[in-house]
Formats: structure tokens, C-alpha cells, sequence
């Protein structure tokens, strides 16, 4: 048996080290540890209720919108408010944009690197970041010269395209990161007609790219990688829904698949381990010479199980209860990739549903833009009270998210973050079970010192350790 030590992991956000149990080229066992400790729970207890959205943005500079559109949410059930129609389809345009910016750069930026050879193609002008594009220690490339070629020039062309899914954000939420306008009750925003019409110009650009591009893409790397279908695979998955509509309803719903079934969510299922983590004491006070503990992520877990979060998750949900138009899309991308639904959390079964996800909201903003009524109110009016408590629950790109408040004297008395990093990069619990990366990556047959594999498998999770840490 001989340890493989990751540390970092590049190319995705935050600081995460994988180690991995190695006997006859097989990996018996792995550990995904989050060796950063932010703490942005501590932070915003004592503070006035209304610093939350803004504080809370402040975990992370990828995914800012999720964590305003959660803590306003979670204000939203303490403070009980009913966010107006107009102000949840903003909230929706502007945390959409930022879903399609976190998947584009997911595939072109992050995962891609780990299948891409773009040596030899000088006339792209890439000469200068040739090493950066060829990371080493990746084998298996199985593009032809010419899809190199082509998926290169996409890369590069994803630049712009993240520019312009932040100026989506930007166009209502007034800057991207750490937008201005998402707030109890509602938005800020009081869009012209003018902006309205700047944001439909800049989707309709960052929409072609996604139904093109990035579409077609994917569908490359997925034939040449069919049996990618069957690598880093787990079985429970969770999905809190986003983009809340009329009636309760999200256009991604919640649900959550145990055992081969898909079944209605209950947030009361959730609880948060620490056994595995350097957190001790009734608070959880940070411990780094903790016993036992390997990791600062803790540990959730869905009716005692680990669950996968994120697209793989939230499209094997849409499949059962999403409406005719979502399912169709998924049944449909699922033919043309040649998978079955069961095969969605797998590393090529990330990568269709992060694709087949940002096709949907791309289509969905489109729409939701048009229904924009620049009359009508887009905040209710609110007063803080002095006890409260309040849960808000919504995906972000990369899987569920949670916020929770308690206010007492009118202040923040504690506050709770689990974020999609949590569930995925979670460390064993009580039981001893492993967490969704950790089991992905057992029983994985790797080569010389495992970068290709574990960074193949782990990075199509996309994890963020910033968020995963508080
Ligand atoms: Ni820092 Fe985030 C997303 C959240 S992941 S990127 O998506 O919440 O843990």
C-alpha cells in the first residue's frame, strides 16, 4: 500500500488536499481535507441582521450571489416577508448570470485542462501560456489535433464570456462580485427599460455561446470519454431547488434520491457531523490538534447519509419533478450523450448536467427578462424584530446551500453556513463514512502518481474550499 498525497489541488477554488490509500493501482481509500479555516459564521455574530447579505458575499468571490440570495432568504422567513413577484423574477435574473458565468468557467477554465493538449497550435496566439495550458502530470489525452484546436479558441473565447455574465449580474446587482441590490424583501433594483434591454443584449451573446459552444463541447469531451460515464460515481444525492417561482415552486426543483429513488426533500433530515473535524465543544470552537480529526470541512448528511450536491443532483431531481419542459431537455441530452439518469453522478455525468443546467437557465432568463414589469414594487417594507430566527435553503452552482440566523436583542446571535463544498468535500462522519469525493474516488484505478484520475474526479465537482469552510 503506498500514499498519494494532492496538496493543493489546482485549479479550483480554495485549498483542498486528497490523499489517497494506493494498493495494486487501485485507490482502497481517500481523504479530502479542507486545510483552510475561514470562519465567516463568527464574523457576523453581533452584527445588525441586515450586514448578513453583505458580509456573507464575502465568503466567496465565485459564487457572492448564492450566498446574498440565501442570507436574504433566511432574513426573509425571520422577518416574514413575502418577496413581491417583480423582485423575485430580479432576484432570479441576477443569480441566474452568475450560474452561467460559474459554469463556463467550470468547464473551459477548471476542468478542461485535464483532457486539453494545445501544444503545437501557434497561429492561436497562445504561444506565452502554452505550460499553464498543458498542466503536468496529465495522461489520457484522446482529442485530435483539430478538437484541441478548437476547444483551445473556446477556451479562450470563455474569457469574454465570463466578462459578459458578470455584466449581466452588474447590470441589475450594480457590481459583480459582491452584488448591491439582493436584500430582505426583495431587490434594491428599480430596472429602466434601458437596463432591461442591456441585460437581453449581453444574454442573448452568453446564451449562443452556451447552446453552441459550450453544448457542443461538452458533447466532444463526453464521446471521447463514454466510459468516464463509470468513474467517480455516488449514489445519494440532494437538490434544495433554485429560482423560486409563483406558487412555491422552483424552476429547479428540490428532492432528493436515495437508494435509486427520487423523493420529495425534508430539511429536518439534515444534520452536521464534526467527528472528522477540527472542531470541538458545544460551539464547535476550532481545534487543530484535535484527535482523530483530518479536515476544517465538516460533515452533513441527508437522513444520516453523505449526499452528492450539485447539477448532477439537481437534474436527476428535474427528471422526476421538474416540469415537461426541463425533463424533456435532460431526457434528450441524456440520448444524445448515449447515459441513463442513473449515470449522472459520475465525472462525465457532471459535466452533461453542469451543460444541460446552464442551456436551461440560459432559456429561462431569456424569458424571465421579458416579464419584468418596471412599475411594479420589487421590495415589501420590513422592521427588524428583536428574536427571530430564520433557514434559508437554495441551491447555488455548486449544489445546496444553507443559511440559518438567530437574532436576539435585535442583533445576530449565531449564524450557520453549509455550503455545497460541505456536503461534497465532506470528511467521514461518526459511522465512519466516507463523503461524496471521498467515496468517488475509492476503488479507482490510477496511474504513477494518480493526478490524471483524482484531479479528472475530483474537479468534476467543482469544489470551492472558500465556502466550505466556516
Ligand atoms: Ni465558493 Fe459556492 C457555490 C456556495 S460552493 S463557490 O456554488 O455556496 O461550496
Amino acid at each position: 500500500m503506498k500514499t498519494i498525497t494532492i496538496d493543493p489541488i489546482t485549479r479550483i477554488e480554495g485549498h483542498l488536499r486528497i490523499e489517497l490509500e494506493v494498493e495494486d493501482g487501485v485507490v482502497r481509500a481517500a481523504r479530502s481535507s479542507g486545510a483552510l479555516y475561514r470562519g465567516l459564521e463568527q464574523v457576523l455574530v453581533g452584527r445588525h441582521p441586515l450586514d448578513a447579505p453583505k458580509i456573507a458575499q464575502r465568503i466567496c468571490g465565485v459564487c457572492p450571489i448564492a450566498h446574498a440570495t440565501a442570507a436574504s432568504m433566511a432574513l426573509d422567513h425571520a422577518l416574514g416577508l413575502d418577496v413581491p413577484p417583480t423582485g423575485q423574477l430580479l432576484r432570479n435574473l441576477i443569480f441566474g448570470a452568475n450560474f452561467l458565468h460559474n459554469h463556463i468557467l467550470h468547464f473551459y477554465h477548471l476542468a478542461l485542462l485535464d483532457y486539453l493538449d494545445p501544444r503545437g497550435f501557434p497561429s492561436l496566439g497562445l504561444a506565452p501560456v502554452v505550460g499553464f495550458l498543458s498542466p503536468s502530470g496529465v495522461e489520457d489525452r484522446r482529442f485530435s489535433g483539430e478538437e484541441n484546436e478548437r476547444l483551445a479558441r473556446n477556451y479562450v473565447a470563455a474569457l469574454t464570456m465570463r466578462r459578459k455574465a458578470h455584466e449581466l449580474v452588474a447590470t441589475l446587482g450594480g457590481k459583480m462580485p459582491h452584488e448591491m441590490a439582493i436584500v430582505p424583501g426583495g431587490v434594491t433594483c428599480r430596472p429602466t427599460l434601458a437596463d432591461l434591454e442591456a441585460y437581453r443584449f449581453r444574454l442573448k451573446e452568453v446564451r449562443a455561446f452556451v447552446e453552441g459552444a459550450l453544448w457542443e463541447d461538452v458533447l466532444l469531451l463526453i464521446r471521447r470519454y463514454q466510459d468516464h460515464f463509470q468513474v467517480g460515481r455516488t449514489e445519494c444525492l440532494l437538490s434544495f431547488g433554485v429560482f423560486p417561482l409563483e406558487e412555491g415552486r422552483r424552476a429547479l426543483p428540490a428532492g432528493a434520491v436515495r437508494g435509486g429513488r427520487v423523493e420529495r426533500a425534508d430539511a429536518q433530515a439534515i444534520t452536521e457531523g464534526m467527528s472528522s473535524s477540527w472542531y470541538s465543544g458545544e460551539g464547535g470552537n476550532p481545534d487543530r490538534g484535535k484527535e482523530g480529526a483530518y479536515s476544517w470541512i465538516k460533515a452533513p448528511r441527508y437522513r444520516g447519509e453523505p449526499s452528492e450536491v450539485g447539477p448532477a443532483a439537481r437534474m436527476r431531481v428535474a427528471l422526476e419533478f421538474g416540469d415537461e419542459e426541463l425533463a424533456s431537455l435532460i431526457t434528450t441530452g441524456l440520448r444524445e450523450a448515449a447515459a441513463c439518469p442513473e449515470e449522472l453522478a459520475s465525472v462525465a455525468g457532471r459535466h452533461l448536467s453542469r451543460a444541460l443546467e446552464a442551456r436551461y437557465i440560459a432559456g429561462k432568463l431569456s424569458e424571465w427578462v421579458d416579464l419584468v414589469d418596471p412599475a411594479a414594487p420589487t421590495a415589501v417594507p420590513y422592521a427588524v424584530p428583536d428574536e427571530a430566527v430564520g433557514l434559508g435553503l437554495t441551491d447555488a452552482p455548486r449544489g445546496a446551500l444553507l443559511h440559518s440566523l438567530r437574532i436576539h436583542g435585535g442583533r445576530i446571535a449565531s449564524y450557520q453556513v453549509v455550503s455545497p463544498t460541505t456536503w461534497n468535500g465532506s470528511p467521514r462522519d461518526e459511522r465512519g463514512a466516507p463523503g461524496p469525493i471521498e467515496q468517488a474516488l475509492s476503488g479507482v484505478k490510477v496511474r504513477g502518481d494518480g493526478l490524471t484520475e483524482a484531479g479528472r474526479i475530483v474537479r468534476s465537482f467543482d469544489p470551492c474550499l472558500a465556502c466550505a469552510v466556516q
